[in-house]
């Protein structure tokens, strides 16, 4: 492919050397051996197309600032701009070293006057795209269906309260399928950013929630004609754009699969997402793997002091540690998943190398992340908390009690004349402030060593 982007591959150059500021990887070896898997398969880093070729890095007080090597190019028509930014996208990837990309069918080609005509354009340009996936070998991570920037969508789409709407976005979402289908998704994402409720006093809840879940199995009855085999996984949000989303959390959201007998489900999770939700990242990824419905993750972060979504690169190495250490502790991001950048540079960095700078701070948090967590593992650090934490639960009371052999009045008796000061005790692990200066530990002596 030509180098579009006038950047060479990016190396790996370790910790030691090479400019902290240049664009090479401090910890991101992509073939290096981490608990018995390549950091690569790990982590399955993955290239959000919206966000990293389509977002102009404007706000609601600016315009567009970003720099990229297709502007100020002259196309005949939006559809050749279309089918050119795919080849700027492939070079970019490769050069990153990114080995999959995630898309909305609505970022990738413009819509036409009618949905016969929309479809026509997108078939164009996912040739195109099928062709830069043979040649460059990238593969796509997810697809999904965007259902929420067309003005049409104000009202919801598969929760719209106009049976038109339903209508529409099934002959959308049927496109969306098949192209995931042909293109070897490796799973496919639900995000309802406009399923949701302003007021509750015009919304039939439990209508609309009853709608969303008729719509996933007519989803999901179509794939399974098709032999559309990805991963379907759905992607919490607690609000924004809609005052309440109806999957507000990993909780709420693997309610609504179990409530409707959704199982095909796991769960797409984003950072920036599960801190709106009033979670840490890694809190999310726990309730998850506990439930055995990690699907896939949107890697990005939030800011500490503003409310909404910002969609930051992901550099918070106590976040990047804790996900890794979940994902360590499930054996790998879903059957499936990988770590895609759901996420935007900041407005000051809007120059091309900077959109580089960007996913490399990202591959190389998490990488870091990956080799703190493995060393806590290896060393037991947590699994040993947990041991000493529960110990009282390994005696024969406590399997007792666990396999279901006690009562209220068999657990009373043992207690009734136990004197009450007896019953305050704490172990090491509740020495909360140790346990975290210890993780500070981790992670400075890891990276040193790295
Ligand atoms: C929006 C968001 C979406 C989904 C895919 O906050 O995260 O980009 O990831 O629609
Ligand atoms: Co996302």
């Amino acid at each position: 492919m030509a180098n579009l982007w006038g950047i060479d591959k990016i190396p790996f150059v370790g910790n030691e050397k090479g400019p902290k500021e240049g664009l090479a990887f401090h910890y991101y070896e992509p073939d290096r051996v981490v608990a018995g898997k390549k950091m690569k398969d790990w982590l399955r880093f993955a290239v959000a197309y919206w966000h990293s070729f389509c977002n102009r890095l404007d706000d609601n007080f600016g315009d567009g600032v970003a720099q990229r090597p297709y502007d100020g190019k002259h196309y005949a028509n939006p559809e050749d701009a279309a089918l050119a930014k795919v080849d700027y996208a492939f070079d970019f990837m490769s050069k990153l070293g990114a080995e999959y990309f995630c898309f909305h069918d609505r970022n990738v080609a413009p819509q036409g006057d009618t949905l016969r005509e929309t479809d026509k354009n997108l078939d164009k340009v996912i040739d195109k795209i099928e062709e830069d996936m043979k040649a460059t070998g990238i593969k796509l991570l997810w697809n999904t269906c965007d259902t929420f920037t067309d003005g049409r969508f104000v009202r919801g789409a598969s929760t719209s309260p106009s049976i038109d709407i339903f209508e529409y976005v099934a002959g959308q979402q049927r496109k969306s399928l098949e192209i995931a289908k042909r293109l070897g998704a490796e799973n496919y994402v639900f995000w309802g950013g406009r399923e949701g409720w302003e007021s509750i006093w015009n919304t039939d809840v439990k209508r609309e929630q009853d709608h969303m879940a008729e719509w996933f199995r007519m989803c999901h009855e179509y794939a399974k004609e098709i032999g559309f085999t990805g991963q379907f996984l759905i992607e919490p949000k607690p609000q924004e754009p809609t005052t309440h989303q109806y999957d507000w959390d990993v909780a709420t959201a693997l309610n609504f699969i179990q409530r409707y007998g959704l199982d095909f489900f796991r769960i797409n999770i984003e950072g920036n997402h599960a801190n709106l939700a009033h979670h840490s990242y890694g809190e999310e990824v726990r309730t998850a793997v506990d439930a055995g419905k990690l699907g896939s993750l949107d890697a990005n972060q939030g800011n500490k002091f503003v409310g909404w979504d910002m969609d930051e690169f992901p550099v918070d190495l106590y976040d990047t540690t804790q996900v890794m250490w979940e994902v360590m502790r499930a054996g790998s991001i879903g059957p499936h998943g990988g770590l895609n950048f759901d996420a935007k540079p900041r407005r000051t960095s809007f120059t091309a190398e900077d959109l580089f700078r960007a996913h490399i701070a990202g591959m190389d948090s998490y990488a870091a992340g990956l080799l703190v967590a493995a060393k806590m593992h290896e060393d037991h650090f947590i699994e040993d908390l947990w041991k000493d934490r529960y110990q009282s639960w390994d005696s024969e009371l406590g399997k007792s009690i666990e396999s279901h052999h006690e009562t209220l009045q068999s657990l009373e008796k043992r207690v009734l004349d136990e004197p009450e000061s007896e019953l305050m005790a704490s172990n090491k692990s509740d020495h909360l402030e140790s346990v975290m200066a210890t993780i500070n530990n981790y992670i400075a002596d890891t990276l040193k060593q790295n």
